[in-house]
C-alpha cells in the first residue's frame, strides 16, 4: 500500500489515507506538482519564473486538496447521520476572496508560507493576485457569505443555495470628470479553484407554457447545473457546502437549424438559458419587475427545493410528514419567496399530496428574513409577468391567498359585531351630504371582504389601474413558520408598519435576529496585528469564536501602556491603508490626521450627502480661517466608497459631487494636510478588509428608521473604530453594548422621523447657515457644473412636489455638525480616543454572525451542531 501511495498519488495523500500532509516539505512538493499538471505551466519557468497569478494557482489547487479531503468527510459524515438540515436560500453571496480565509481556517498559514517562501514567493502577494466573487449587491449578500462562515464554525448541518453568475457586481471605475463608469465583473476568466463543477448534479427547470386541469406543460425548459463550493468552519473538521447553480440550455444546439444554415438560431436557445445566470443585478434594495429577474429567482429556488426533495427521497421516500424535522429552507428576504409555490407544487403536483398536506408541510418547512422596510424594495410582482412565466405558481398563489383570508373571516366578523355601529352610520350620512346616498347604497360591499382586502397577497396595483399584483413579502409572512428583522429596532418598526395587519393575527411568527459578521474574516484575518495584541492580552485566541471573551479588554482600557500599544498597532493600520490608496489612486495620503471612513451603497437614506455637505463646509472654514485659527484645527482625511446602481441618478450625482469636491480641496494649496477628501474606486469586500481595521471614525448616518440593521458598522466597531451615527438600526445595539456616551449620536429617532414628514416639515424654515453656506458653494460653481448639481442642490433646499428632501438632511444638519465638532475635540485628546477604541473592540463581542447563527438554529431552525468524533 505504501508503494502504491508514492507511485499513485499526485495529489499529497488525500485519496488513500483521507487527509493531505501538511508539513511545509509536503506541501511545497504538492504546489510544484499543481504548478506541472493541474496548471500546465511551462516547466523551464517553475519555480521562480512565474508571476503572482500563475503561482497563485497552483498554490489554491493545494489548498483545494486540504478543502476537498474535509468536505467529503464532512458530508460523507452528514449524509450518514441524517440530521437536520438548514438551507439558506439566497440570490446572493459575497463571498470575496478565499486563499487567506481557506488556509487560515484550516490552519495551514504557517507551513504553507513556508513552503511558498522557499518556492521564491510571498503568500500575501499571492493573496492579492485573487480575483473576488462579488456574487452580491452589498450588506444583504455579505450576510449571506458570514453566515455560512459561522454555520461551518458552529458544525452546523446547512447549506447555502444560489446561482453561479457568470458576471457578478460591476467594476466602477471613476473617470477625470468624476463621473462613475460601470464595467463588467469577468471574474471566471482564470477559472475559480474554489468550486468543484458537478456535471452529475442537474434539474430541468420550466417557464411559460399552460396549465390544464392543475398540471403545468412548461413551454420552455433550461438545465440547473451544480457547483459546489467548500465552506471551512474555524477550529472544526467541519467543511459546509455553498451549491451555486448553473442554467445550460436542455438541448446544445439545434443541428436541423444549422443544417439548414440557420446559425443564429441554433445557437439562440443556448444563450437563452445562459442569460439566466449571466449576471448579478445591480440594484441594491431597489427592484425592477424585470421578468428575467423573476426568471433567476425561479430558477434557483425550484433547483434548490428539487435537490432537497430528491436527497430526502432517497431516505425517506414516501414519508412527506418527516420534511420539516430534516429541512428548513431561510428566505434571503423576498428573492427567493417564489419557494412557497414551488414547495406547494412539488409536493402537490410531482409527489401527488393533497392541499392540506403540502400546506402543513410548507409552513413549518420555511422561514423568512426581512431586510428593508423601504417599499421601492418590497418586491411585487405583476400577476401579469408571473402568470405568464409561471402560470401554475400563479394558480397556487391564488388558492393560498383565498384560504388565507377564509381562514381570517371569523376573526374579522366577531371584530366588526364588537365594533360600534357608529361608523358605518357615519359614512352613510357623509354620502348622503353629497346627494349620493343611493349610489353608495348600490356600491355597499361586504364589510368582512371590505375589512379582509387588507391581507390579500394578491392586491390591485396602486400605481396601474386594473393591473394586480402579487406582494411577495406577505406570500412569504403567510407560508413561513417564522418571519425576523435583522436588528431590534427593524424588528419592532417591521411590526408596525408594514406586517402591522400581519402582527396583529399572528404575533407569535415575529422574532428579531440581529445581524452578525464573522469574527474571523472581519477582524482576525484582516488585521492581524490587533489581533495578535488581543491575544498577547487575553492569553488565549479562544476569543476566534468566542467573542465575547473580548470584553476582557475592558479591564485595559484606561492603562496607559496598553493604549500606546493599541496606538501603535491602529497606526500601523492606517499606513497599510494609505499604501493601499497609493498605490491604486497614486494619492499620498498622510497618516497622522484622523481617519474618517463612509464605506457603503450610496443611497440617499444612507446620506453621504450629508456628510460631504460638512465637509464642504469645513473647506470654506480652512479657506477662511486666520494662521492661529488653522493651527488648532484637527487634520482630517475622509474617504468614500460605494458604488451606485446604474440607473440611480441621484446616487450618481452624490458621487460625482464628493469626486468634483475632493478634486478641489486636494489641489488647493491653502488647506495642505488639514483635510483630504478622497473617494476610493470600485468598493469590494477585499477593499473593505484594508479600510476597516485603518478607519479610526466611521459614520453610519442613515435617516433613522430606514436603514434595517447595516453590518459594516459592526465590522468598525470589532476593529476598535469609533462610530458616528445616527440611532438606527444595529447602532442602537452597538450603543448600548459599548456605552452610548462612547459614540456621536445625533440626530433624530425614528418616532419622530414619520411626524417630521407629515406635519412639522411644512412649517419649517430654520436652515442652517453652514448648510446654507455649503449649498451656495456648490450653487456658485466653487465645484464646477453648477448646471449638473442643480437639482441636487434642490432636493435638499427647496420644497414642493418633487422635492420634500425625504430623507432629513437639512433638519439633521445642525446636530451632525455638533457631533463633528465633538469628535475633533475628542481626537485632539488622544488617550481618551484610544480608550474609547479600546472599549468598541470590548463590547464588539455580541455582533459575531456566531452569535446570530446560533440563535436562527435554535429559535428558528431546530436544527443542532452534527461534528465528527
Ligand atoms: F432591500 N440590504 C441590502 F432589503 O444590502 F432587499 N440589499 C438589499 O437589497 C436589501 C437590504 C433589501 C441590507 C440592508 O440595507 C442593511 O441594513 C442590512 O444590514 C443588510 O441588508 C443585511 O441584513
Amino acid at each position: 500500500l505504501e508503494k502504491v501511495k508514492e507511485v499513485v498519488t499526485p495529489s499529497n495523500g488525500a485519496a488513500l489515507d483521507g487527509k493531505p500532509k501538511s508539513d511545509p516539505a509536503s506541501i511545497e512538493a504538492d504546489v510544484l506538482q499543481n504548478l506541472e499538471f493541474t496548471i500546465g505551466a511551462p516547466s523551464n519557468k517553475i519555480p521562480n519564473g512565474l508571476d503572482d497569478k500563475t503561482v497563485y494557482r497552483g498554490v489554491a489547487a493545494s489548498v483545494r486538496e486540504f478543502l476537498i479531503a474535509a468536505f467529503n468527510r464532512t458530508q460523507d459524515y452528514w449524509r450518514d447521520q441524517d440530521p437536520k438540515f438548514v438551507y439558506y436560500l439566497s440570490a446572493e453571496f459575497l463571498m470575496g476572496r478565499s486563499l487567506l480565509n481557506a488556509v487560515q481556517n484550516l490552519e495551514l498559514t504557517g507551513p504553507l508560507s513556508e513552503a511558498i517562501k522557499k518556492l521564491g514567493y510571498d503568500l500575501e502577494d499571492l493573496v492579492d493576485a485573487e480575483q473576488n466573487a462579488a456574487l452580491g449587491n452589498g450588506g444583504l449578500g455579505r450576510l449571506a457569505a458570514c453566515f455560512i462562515d459561522s454555520m461551518a464554525t458552529l458544525d452546523l448541518p446547512g447549506w447555502g443555495y444560489g446561482i453561479r453568475y457568470k458576471y457578478g457586481m460591476f467594476k466602477q471605475a471613476i473617470d477625470a470628470k468624476g463621473y462613475q463608469q460601470e464595467l463588467p465583473d469577468i471574474w471566471l476568466t482564470n477559472g475559480n479553484p474554489w468550486e468543484i463543477a458537478r456535471p452529475e448534479i442537474t434539474y430541468k427547470i420550466g417557464f411559460y407554457g399552460t396549465v390544464d386541469n392543475f398540471k403545468w406543460s412548461p413551454a420552455e425548459q433550461v438545465i440547473a447545473k451544480a457547483y459546489d463550493n467548500p465552506i471551512p468552519g474555524y477550529k472544526t473538521s467541519t467543511v459546509g457546502n455553498l451549491r451555486l447553480w448553473e442554467a445550460l440550455p436542455l438541448c446544445e444546439f439545434d443541428l436541423d437549424a444549422f443544417n439548414e444554415g440557420k446559425y443564429d438560431k441554433a445557437v439562440e436557445e443556448r444563450r437563452k438559458a445562459e442569460d439566466i445566470s449571466a449576471v448579478l443585478y445591480p440594484n441594491d434594495a431597489t427592484e425592477y419587475g424585470k421578468e428575467l429577474r423573476l426568471k433567476q429567482q425561479f430558477f434557483f429556488v425550484s433547483a434548490s427545493i428539487q435537490d432537497v426533495l430528491a436527497r430526502f427521497k432517497e431516505k425517506h421516500a414516501g414519508d412527506w410528514a418527516l420534511l420539516p424535522e430534516k429541512a428548513i429552507f431561510q428566505m434571503n428576504d423576498t428573492h427567493p419567496t417564489i419557494a412557497v409555490a414551488e414547495l406547494m407544487r412539488l409536493l402537490i403536483d410531482q409527489e401527488g399530496l393533497d392541499w392540506d398536506t403540502a400546506w402543513g408541510i410548507t409552513q413549518k418547512t420555511l422561514a423568512f428574513t426581512n431586510h428593508t422596510v423601504m417599499p421601492e424594495a418590497l418586491e411585487k410582482w405583476p400577476v401579469k409577468v408571473l402568470g405568464k412565466l409561471l402560470p401554475r405558481h400563479l394558480e397556487i398563489i391564488d388558492k393560498i391567498d383565498d384560504i388565507w383570508k377564509d381562514s381570517l373571516k371569523e376573526k374579522i366578523l366577531a371584530q366588526i359585531e364588537s365594533e360600534p355601529k357608529a361608523a358605518p352610520a357615519k359614512a352613510a350620512k357623509a354620502a348622503a351630504k353629497d346627494g349620493e346616498e343611493e349610489e353608495a347604497e348600490e356600491d355597499e360591499e361586504d364589510p368582512v371582504e371590505t375589512a379582509l382586502a387588507k391581507y390579500g397577497i394578491i392586491t390591485e396595483n396602486p400605481w396601474e389601474k386594473d393591473a394586480k399584483v402579487i406582494n411577495m413579502a406577505y406570500l412569504a409572512v403567510v407560508g413561513s413558520k417564522a418571519v425576523n428583522g435583522v436588528a431590534a429596532i427593524h424588528s419592532e418598526i417591521i411590526k408596525d408598519t408594514i406586517f402591522k395587519d400581519f402582527y396583529e393575527v399572528m404575533p407569535e411568527k415575529f422574532q428579531n435576529k440581529t445581524n452578525g459578521v464573522t469574527p474571523r474574516r472581519w477582524l482576525a484575518w484582516c488585521n492581524p496585528k490587533l489581533a495578535a495584541l488581543i491575544t498577547e492580552t487575553l492569553g488565549t485566541d479562544a476569543w476566534i469564536n468566542e467573542t465575547t471573551l473580548l470584553a476582557g479588554l475592558r479591564q485595559y482600557a484606561d492603562d496607559k501602556a496598553f493604549q500606546a500599544k493599541w496606538r501603535t498597532v491602529k497606526h500601523a493600520a492606517k499606513e497599510k491603508l494609505s499604501h493601499k490608496i497609493k498605490s491604486l489612486m497614486g494619492v499620498d495620503l498622510p497618516t497622522d490626521p484622523l481617519y474618517d471612513v463612509q464605506i457603503k451603497r450610496i443611497h440617499e437614506y444612507k446620506r453621504q450627502y450629508l456628510n460631504i455637505l460638512s465637509l464642504i463646509y469645513r473647506y470654506h472654514q480652512i479657506k477662511t480661517a486666520s494662521p492661529e485659527e488653522k493651527a488648532e484645527m484637527v487634520p482630517r482625511v475622509s474617504i468614500f466608497g460605494g458604488k451606485a446602481a446604474s440607473a440611480y441618478y441621484a446616487a450618481k450625482k452624490i458621487v460625482r459631487l464628493i469626486n468634483r469636491v475632493g478634486a478641489v480641496v486636494n489641489s488647493d494649496p491653502d488647506v495642505g494636510d488639514l483635510l483630504k477628501i478622497v473617494f476610493v474606486p470600485d468598493y469590494n469586500v477585499d477593499l473593505a478588509e484594508v479600510l476597516i481595521p485603518g478607519a479610526e471614525l466611521s459614520q453610519h448616518i442613515s435617516t433613522a428608521g430606514t436603514e434595517a440593521s447595516g453590518t459594516s458598522n459592526m465590522k468598525f466597531a470589532m476593529n476598535g473604530c469609533l462610530i458616528i451615527g445616527t440611532m438606527d438600526g444595529a447602532n442602537i445595539e452597538i450603543a448600548q453594548e459599548t456605552g452610548k456616551e462612547n459614540m456621536f449620536v445625533f440626530g433624530m429617532d425614528a418616532e419622530d422621523v414619520p411626524v417630521w414628514r407629515e406635519g412639522k416639515r411644512k412649517e419649517w424654515k430654520d436652515y442652517d447657515p453652514r448648510f446654507v453656506k455649503a449649498l451656495d458653494l456648490i450653487k456658485s460653481g466653487t465645484f464646477g457644473e453648477t448646471e449638473y448639481f442643480k437639482d441636487l442642490v434642490e432636493s435638499i433646499s427647496v420644497m414642493n412636489d418633487s422635492n420634500n428632501d425625504w430623507f432629513l438632511v437639512a433638519p439633521d444638519f445642525t446636530d451632525y455638525m455638533r457631533a463633528q465638532d465633538e469628535v475633533d475635540k475628542l481626537y485632539a485628546d488622544q488617550d481618551e480616543w484610544t480608550r474609547r477604541s479600546i472599549l468598541y473592540t470590548a463590547g464588539s463581542g455580541f455582533f459575531s454572525s456566531d452569535r446570530t447563527i446560533d440563535q436562527y438554529a435554535k429559535e428558528i431552525w431546530d436544527v443542532v451542531p452534527c461534528k465528527q468524533p
